[in-house]
């Protein structure tokens, strides 16, 4: 199988301290190349622009320029389980976030119900705690919300809003010990150093229970594939919430409070909501059921050497393999059927390189007969959920994890 497999000993002390700025305003301007990608949904354009002009990214799909959406052009899953930071995607809910971070002066600042408030250096964050590394998915909620059916209001991403990395930093739980949570504690809000464009727009803040962030996997990371953290991605600090959506993964995170009560910001009191219905979904005109936060990933599964309308010459042996990850769980099988999901047979797993990370797999197919054959993906996660064969719906577009279908054309 294919590997990327990064390694944290790149990540030296002068390389985390040396070069934190970028380059200027490059951030905000675009150079078109003149290429686009056309994702092909029925109901009007679905061209976007690609571009290379972002600081520390490579070849991305332009959704919006401000605040920067930039999706990862779906041909880089088929290259390696691992992400590359400079194709890893780029999603900030306000334009005014830093473009540069002062890598002496930056400070972490822990604060609220705690015993010794704590105000931690990058320095001493990476060098005073135990170092830990994880692989995990890091996925926007909105994932995929460009084929929902009616479409939902939001980033219009396809499937590449999503990006694997193993991650290395510290533990919160240890960084929350060294502060001393009081008694009376429930919950952990974080913020980062990017601020709301209008002073009477809420900032962009999100919580965890504390006993979730107090569960020994839930990291501060500093760096991602053994580099640092680009910019666009939470230079030089970002939480990572191995198994739960991206929106909890807070970038430029130099806030911590530790509170008595729940967030009570919009950002979970208002949005980030979906159904309270099984694969949270429910029919475009019903009415009368209660929302939930979103919280864990959930399996998904893809195919990433087929391209949709691909032509298989009939009866030879067809390789086929792709990414599957389990969400909050790892990934137990990953299935495949060729007769609109009657029958279902499996796939071989590639290396496990972490419970919350991709997946890969693969298997050989052959095609019987000429004509119109779809090939459709189903992973199981090892808590025995399953992706629905049903699409999933909501209004905001959210978590979007039924079977992959691609169609292909035996000749
Ligand atoms: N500080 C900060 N962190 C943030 C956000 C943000 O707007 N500000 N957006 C969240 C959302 S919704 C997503 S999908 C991810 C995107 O992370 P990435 O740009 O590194 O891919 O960041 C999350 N963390
Ligand atoms: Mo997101």
């Amino acid at each position: 199988m294919r590997k990327n497999t990064p390694s944290s000993s790149a990540l030296s002390r002068r390389g985390l301290l040396s070069a934190a700025a970028m380059g200027g305003l490059g951030l905000l301007t675009r150079q078109a190349m003149g290429e686009t990608i056309d994702f092909h949904v029925p109901g009007g354009p679905s061209t976007r622009p690609m571009t290379t002009t972002y600081p520390e990214k490579g070849r991305m799909i332009v959704q919006r320029t401000r605040p920067p959406w930039l999706e990862t052009p779906f041909d880089v899953f088929d290259q390696g389980v691992f992400t590359p930071n400079n194709q890893h995607f780029v999603s900030w809910h306000w334009a005014t976030f830093p473009t540069s971070v002062d890598v002496n002066t930056f400070a972490l600042k822990i604060h609220g119900l705690v015993e010794r408030p704590q105000s931690l250096s990058l320095q001493e964050l990476m060098y005073d705690l135990p170092r830990f590394e994880i692989a995990a998915v890091s996925q926007c909620a909105g994932n995929s919300r460009l084929y929902a059916r009616p479409r939902a209001a939001g980033a219009q991403w396809a499937n590449g809003s999503m990006s694997n990395a193993l991650y290395t930093g510290v533990r919160l739980k240890d960084v929350l010990d060294r502060a001393g949570v009081k008694s009376g504690a429930g919950h952990v809000l974080f913020g980062g150093l990017d601020e709301p464009v209008l002073p009477e727009a809420p900032k962009f803040v999100k919580s965890l229970s504390l006993d979730h962030a107090r569960d020994g996997e839930v990291m501060l990371a500093f760096a991602m594939n053994g580099e640092q953290l680009p910019m666009l991605n939470g230079f030089p600090l970002k939480l990572i919430v191995p198994g739960w959506s991206a929106v909890y993964w807070i970038k430029m995170l130099n806030d911590i409070e530790v509170m008595d009560h729940s967030d009570p910001s919009v950002w979970t009191t208002r949005s980030y909501r979906v159904p309270d219905t099984p694969n949270y979904t429910v029919r475009p005109e019903q009415t009368g059921y209660g929302m939930i936060p979103i919280t864990r990933n959930l399996p998904r599964s893809f195919v990433t050497n087929l391209k949709p309308g691909e032509t298989i010459p009939v009866g030879a042996p067809q390789l086929v393999r792709g990414i599957a990850f389990g969400g909050d769980h790892g990934v137990a099988a990953v299935d495949l059927s060729l007769d609109g999901g009657r029958s279902w047979q499996p796939t071989m797993l590639g290396r496990d390189e972490g419970t919350y990370g991709f997946r890969q797999w693969q298997t050989t197919i052959s095609l019987p007969g000429r004509g119109a054959r779809t090939v459709m993906t189903r992973c199981t996660n090892t808590d025995r959920v399953m992706q629905p064969m049903q699409r999933v719906w909501n209004p905001g577009g959210y978590l979007a994890n039924q079977v992959e279908t691609v169609d292909l054309v035996a000749a």
